[in-house]
Formats: C-alpha cells, sequence, structure tokens
C-alpha cells in the first residue's frame, strides 16, 4: 500500500470505466450487470468451513458489523485494523466491475482461510457451499423506512449504482424491489425463515444503536471468543458512528470521487435511526406502511422504526 492509504485497488477503480451500470434480474432479483453476467462463478463459489459470512440488504449496517468483525477478530488491534481499506480486507463476494477492478472472487482467492466475507445477496442466491460447509454468518437488518432513506442518498453518491431520480418515485422502487440487490422485504425474510437451521446470528441495527456493547458481545460469543472487558469497550468506542466516520480505512473515501461523491452524500451520512421522519410526507409514509402490511404480513420479525 502506499501513502495515504491509497493501494492498487483504489487505483484500479481510478482507471475503470465506471458508469450508472444498468440492472440484470438474476432468477427474479435485479443485480448490477456486470454481477448478473458472472453469477455462474459466484453460484459455483466454495467457501472454507472457517469462512464467516456477513450478509445484509445494502445500507443497513454492514460496514459498521465489519469493522466490529474485524475488531474482535484481532483481539481489539485499531492499528491491525487499519492495515488496508475495507474492500480489501472483507471482500464483497459478488461483485464484479469493469477492467482492471479486480472481483470479489480474486480477492478472495488471494486471502487465506478463515476470512471475512460480505454479501448484498438474497437468501436464494448465496452459494449453497455456505450451507454445506456449515459457515458461521452474520445477518443485519434495518427497519425498511431508514434502510430505504439510507439507500436513496447512496445512489445519489455512487455514481455506479442507477440514478435514483426523485425521492417519491424512488419510495415505489424500493416497494416493487427494483433496486440493486432486490426486494427489501424478500431479503430480510429469506434470512430471517433460515436463520434457525442455517445457524444465522440475526441482529437489527436499531440493537446496536440501542446498546452496542451488547449487541459486540452478542456477536464475539457467536464467534465463540472471549475477550477482555476493555477490550469490548475499546471496540465500542471504536466502532462508533463518529471514530468510524474518522477512519480512512473504513469510511469509504478509499474509493475514488469519480464513483462516490461524498459531497453530494458522504458514506457516513447519518448514521441514526429515525432520520425516515425527514424524508417522509405524511401521505407517502401512509401508502408505504399500508404496502408494508401487505408484504411483511405474515411474519413477525421486530422491527422498530424509533428507539
Ligand atoms: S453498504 O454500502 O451497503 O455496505 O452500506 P452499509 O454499511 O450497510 O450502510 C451504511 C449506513 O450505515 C451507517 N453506519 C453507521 N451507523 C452507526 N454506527 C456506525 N458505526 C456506522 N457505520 C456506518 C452509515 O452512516 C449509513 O447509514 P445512513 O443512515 O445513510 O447514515
Amino acid at each position: 500500500m502506499s501513502e495515504g492509504g491509497n493501494t492498487s485497488y483504489t487505483d484500479s477503480i481510478q482507471r475503470a470505466a465506471i458508469e450508472r451500470f444498468p440492472l440484470i434480474n438474476v432468477r427474479g432479483v435485479p443485480l448490477m450487470n456486470y454481477i448478473a453476467n458472472n453469477f455462474d462463478s459466484i453460484w459455483d463459489f466454495t467457501p472454507d468451513p472457517s469462512d464467516l459470512l456477513i450478509a445484509t440488504y445494502p445500507k443497513s449496517g454492514t460496514t459498521w458489523t465489519q469493522e466490529i468483525v474485524d475488531l474482535l477478530l484481532h483481539n481489539g488491534d485499531a492499528e491491525i485494523c487499519r492495515r488496508a481499506p475495507m474492500t480489501e480486507r472483507i471482500p464483497l463476494l459478488e461483485i464484479f466491475a469493469p477492467p482492471p477492478i479486480p472481483s470479489g472472487l480474486e480477492l478472495l482467492s488471494k486471502m487465506d482461510p478463515p476470512r471475512v466475507i460480505k454479501t448484498h445477496l438474497p437468501f436464494q442466491l448465496v452459494p449453497p457451499g455456505f450451507w454445506e460447509n456449515k459457515c458461521k454468518a452474520i445477518y443485519v437488518a434495518r427497519n425498511a423506512r431508514d434502510n430505504l432513506a439510507s439507500y436513496y442518498h447512496f445512489d445519489r453518491m455512487n455514481k455506479s449504482q442507477p440514478d435514483p431520480g426523485p425521492w417519491e418515485g424512488y419510495i415505489h422502487k424500493f416497494m416493487r424491489g427494483e433496486l440493486s440487490w432486490g426486494s427489501w422485504y424478500e431479503h430480510v425474510k429469506g434470512y430471517w425463515k433460515e436463520r434457525e437451521e442455517r445457524n444465522i446470528l440475526y441482529l437489527f441495527y436499531e440493537d446496536m444503536k440501542e446498546n452496542p456493547r451488547r449487541e459486540v458481545e452478542r456477536i464475539m460469543r457467536y464467534l465463540e471468543l472471549s475477550l477482555a472487558d476493555d477490550v469490548i469497550g475499546r471496540i465500542v468506542a471504536l466502532t462508533s458512528f463518529e471514530s468510524m466516520k474518522d477512519n480512512p480505512m473504513a469510511n469509504y473515501t478509499f474509493i475514488p470521487e469519480r464513483v462516490f461523491v461524498h459531497s453530494i452524500s458522504p458514506f457516513m451520512r447519518k448514521g441514526e435511526v429515525g432520520d425516515w421522519t425527514n424524508h417522509f410526507t405524511p401521505e407517502q409514509l401512509r401508502m408505504f406502511e399500508e404496502d408494508y402490511e401487505k408484504q411483511m404480513n405474515e411474519f413477525d420479525i421486530p422491527f422498530r422504526t424509533n428507539i
């Protein structure tokens, strides 16, 4: 890695032909064209039984959980956890992009297990090798209203995602599952249904905000680790929103500005529960909730929109 956190990975993004990539359906799930066109090789990926999967719908607390896990696995050593940008420490399994950007599979092939692997794939598109090999998996879910607001601002600043258009229309795309990685509703339900049989640790963003120490300890126990109290305290401090916003290896400023335009909306934007109140009109909320009841009615997943 050269000075300033500029890695060959960052450099490869600088040189690639980035555009707002169109989405192509894979088994009914809209995915970025490069991912869709390489889906067979993603599906064939075989993890090591020691690998850990962190799965989320986009914008539900992935980076936060990744940083917590990396710190837990390195006994709270902040320096080691700044060894490389998040995208290289914990690659996104399914990412394929124009050359010379390495795919997630390429990055993973150069790492020794046990690896931590990020995915936004809905449960049914996760390579079956994860379950055949009984890999551990952590799923993080965030309430739909805040998840939607966060995704909207991300799509404004991320020049490789389809243009979000106006907020009003974006709400409808979200409800219809037309955004990258598909339907939030199917995503959170898909992992919920499987959590017991597959031993998936199902976490909520709101719980993490409410009591970060409790959730860090929950993850620690799931990983069968036992860290000293002061180390846990340090991990909680290092993974606060403010600390992570200042951490160049976690805050996504390592993605060149031509792709992530932080001046439009920073990746580390607000990090709150309840920011949805600043987005929905009363009429939009009524319509959103009516649809929510229909899509979620058979499921009692304990989402909270306020804490
Ligand atoms: S991605 O692109 O899917 O990996 O994004 P993801 O990391 O899942 O979600 C980004 C949102 O998570 C917020 N965030 C945090 N909140 C609280 N504490 C910490 N430490 C933290 N780190 C990231 C980030 O600000 C995005 O949410 P919004 O609501 O847009 O601020």
